[in-house]
């Protein structure tokens, strides 16, 4: 497949996808859409790809929300396959095995905040905007948004942001918990793709285990995500990384990862 409306590269095992539709601010159309998940099954499906980082095209959006025209043109039934069809793409962003960074460089709104809230974590630049501002349009967040926000920054946030529609700045965001790091404009882009080498030099048994055990636990009781935890960790004393790192710690060297069982 070739791609017209995002960008889709891969450099030293560190994948990236720019929403690429900057006349539209990068809304999200179904063509998009299909771009996006033809590349995540490629992600997937790439053993060498260790993360991926998500960020838009030009400077000033991320991703301004589905496309609206399409919108527009939605009834109820096509409206559910929309949201399915957005549903189920971000649910495979938030299940991949590999950590996915979201550098946001501009606005997020609507659909571009719900892909940012499903990614690991999400890095800002300062001019980035975030905001679920459906309610405006007379309809509410259909890609995760009533779920993913409160998770984040807490009910009652949510509630405000969804309520009102209202967009927060790159700072509100930082202190709400929903933005990890603030940067420059023209540092954003390094300074993910700096936290994604970091990332991917570690084990990927270790990471995966991680991931999982992080994403599983968040929709579980405590004890069962300890459960959860226990089988991971479990999982990652039988693997060749981790004989790895303790012997490479107790050698006073850096250790070589391969990714491997034993
Ligand atoms: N869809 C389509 N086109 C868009 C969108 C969008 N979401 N956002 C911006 N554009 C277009 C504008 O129409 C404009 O096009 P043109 O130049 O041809 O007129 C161009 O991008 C530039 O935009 P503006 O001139 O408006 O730029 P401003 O700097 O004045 O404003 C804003 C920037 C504030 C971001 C403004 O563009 C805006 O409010 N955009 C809409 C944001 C929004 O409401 N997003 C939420 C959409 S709904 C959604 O995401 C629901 C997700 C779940 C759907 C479930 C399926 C049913």
């Amino acid at each position: 497949m070739s791609y017209e409306n995002i960008q889709f590269a891969v450099t030293d095992g560190i994948a990236t996808v720019t929403f690429n539709r900057p006349k539209a601010l990068n809304a999200l159309n179904h063509a998009l859409l299909e771009e996006l998940a033809h590349a995540l099954d490629r992600v997937a499906g790439d053993e060498e790809i260790r993360a991926l980082v998500l960020t838009g095209a030009g400077e000033k959006a991320f991703v301004a929300g589905a496309d609206i025209s399409e919108l527009a043109k939605c009834d109820a039934l096509s409206g559910k396959r929309f949201a399915a069809k957005g549903q189920a793409i971000i649910g495979r962003l938030q299940s991949l095995a590999i950590p996915v960074i979201a550098a946001v460089n501009g606005f997020a709104l609507g659909g571009g905040s719900e892909i940012a809230l499903a990614c690991d974590f999400i890095y800002a630049s300062e001019n980035a905007r975030f905001g679920l501002p459906e309610i405006t349009l007379g309809l509410i967040p259909g890609f995760g948004g009533t779920q993913r926000l409160p998770r984040v920054v807490g009910p009652a946030m949510a509630r405000e942001l969804i309520y009102t529609g209202r967009m927060i700045t790159a700072e509100e965001a930082l202190q709400a918990g929903m933005v990890n790091k603030v940067c420059a404009p023209d540092a954003l882009m390094e300074t993910a793709m700096e936290t994604a080498r970091t990332i991917a030099a570690k084990g990927k048994v270790a990471l995966r285990a991680a991931k999982e055990a992080i994403n599983a636990g968040l929709d579980t009781d405590l004890a069962t995500g300890c459960g959860i935890e226990r089988d991971a960790f479990a999982l990652c004393m039988a693997s060749e990384d981790a004989r790895e790192g303790t012997t490479a710690f107790l050698e006073k060297r850096k250790p070589v990862f391969k990714g491997k069982l034993a």
